[in-house]
């Protein structure tokens, strides 16, 4: 028989980070199969999906702040691009990249080329409406909620739609202006 080699230390949490990324895709999967037997109707599925996201948004997002370091953003540029290079890094272990502004800087797209919550995913027909990533977009609605913007963010593209990439679109509709806690005398 041969000898079993031992791995080196990072060899082994690299094979602990894919491990646990998997058990993450599995368990993803077997969220979103729950809900579709316990909800039946793809669209309430894709609410649900939202909604948990957007639970989970708001309390990510002070844990988010604390491990980022990163200061607060001069711009929702700035936000998005946080978001997409840091966010992204931090809680999925990929980065996306911003892009199709419009003019007045509060729309853009975050282009995901890589998305582990996919992995051995490929949807039945009968899933043909479902957006099957939906707690992504409520993360970030959830999470910018409570640095005090108001998003709207809807799938574009999905390549378990058959599209090349997926492309989150995200609408600032509101910045309400943070109260300063202490008057100045
Ligand atoms: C600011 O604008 O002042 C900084 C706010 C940054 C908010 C970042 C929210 C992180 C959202 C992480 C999304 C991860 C998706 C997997």
């Amino acid at each position: 028989m041969a000898p079993v080699a031992p791995k080196s230390g990072d060899a082994i949490f690299a094979s602990v980070d894919r491990v646990n990324a998997e058990l993450f895709t599995l368990t993803y999967g077997a969220i979103v199969r729950q809900l579709l037997t316990d909800l039946e109707e793809v669209e309430e599925v894709n609410k649900q999906l939202d909604q948990m996201g957007y639970n989970i948004g708001v309390r990510l997002v002070d844990e988010f702040l604390a491990k980022s370091n990163v200061s607060r953003c001069v711009d929702f540029r700035e936000t998005a691009e946080v978001i997409a290079k840091v966010g992204f890094k931090m809680f999925l272990g990929v980065t996306a990249s911003v892009s199709n502004w419009d003019a007045e800087g509060t729309t853009c797209s975050i282009i995901l080329e890589d998305n582990p919550l996919v992995d051995f995913v490929e949807l039945p027909d009968t899933c043909q409406g479902l957006y099957y990533c939906n707690i992504l977009s409520g993360v970030i609605r959830g999470a910018l909620e409570m640095v005090s913007m108001k998003t709207e963010v809807t799938w574009l593209r999905d390549m378990l739609r058959g599209d090349d990439v997926f492309e989150l679109q995200v609408k600032l509709l509101k910045q309400v202006p943070e109260e300063y806690p202490y008057k100045d005398d």
